[in-house]
């Protein structure tokens, strides 16, 4: 198999399509796109929007993080990525879904430069803030179980959630004049520790 992802291994959904792989300890290649240039129409001839991540399974090509995800899942032998259980597997795509189609301030005003390269930006907006109040109660209403995963086994959503979460913890932000929840701050370091995220971690980021 081959996974496209962005050259500068800055996509959350490029890191959820290959935690699924490296969890799975599936044999694949990482190319790596230029997305600051135009796709080359090689590219652009496998990717239905030219947009990143792409699987590539022979002549089998996928976008979208959320159905790469689920068809490595179904195809490839290895740990579950979701749930067996029926409602906790939709209770991890909930949160998927949530973390993919909302909180488009927060994402925009802590980008994930933010997460993996360190990069400090200017104080949240109202808008943002408000995002990340609202983010910040949801999650801790998600995690009020005080299990270490956010349905009862490990699943991607865990390293999705995290990721957002860190998006304000690594850049050390408060909200509403507070430091984030304690119990959201020690699930994220916790997620972080993933071994798929630490091989993603290592990647070779430019500086
Ligand atoms: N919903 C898609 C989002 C994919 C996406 O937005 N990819 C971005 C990188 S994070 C991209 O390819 N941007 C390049 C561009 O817009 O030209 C998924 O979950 O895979």
């Amino acid at each position: 198999m081959k996974l496209f992802v962005d050259s500068g291994y800055l996509s959350p959904w490029a890191l959820s399509s290959f935690a699924a792989l490296t969890v799975k300890g599936a044999a694949f290649t990482l190319e790596a796109v230029d997305l600051s240039v135009p796709r080359p129409a090689e590219y652009a001839a496998k990717s239905l929007t030219g947009l990143i991540p792409l699987l590539e399974d022979g002549d089998f090509t996928l976008i979208e993080s959320m159905a790469i995800t689920g068809y490595i899942d179904e195809t490839v032998p290895g740990p579950d990525l979701y749930p067996q259980d029926a409602r906790q597997r939709a209770q991890a795509r909930q949160v998927q879904s949530w973390i993919r189609s909302s909180l488009q301030p927060l994402r925009k005003e802590r980008p994930t430069e933010a997460v993996f390269l360190g990069h400090r930006f200017a104080p949240l907006s109202a808008e943002a803030e408000a995002c990340a109040r609202q983010f910040l109660q949801v999650t801790s209403r998600l995690l009020s179980h005080g299990g270490a995963t956010l349905t009862a086994t490990w699943s991607l959503a865990d390293i999705d959630l995290a990721l957002m979460i860190n998006r304000l913890r690594l850049h050390g932000d408060m909200v509403g004049g507070v430091p984030l929840p304690d119990r959201l701050t020690a699930y994220a370091a916790a997620q972080w520790q993933h071994p798929a995220v630490q091989a993603w971690l290592a990647l070779p980021r430019p500086v």
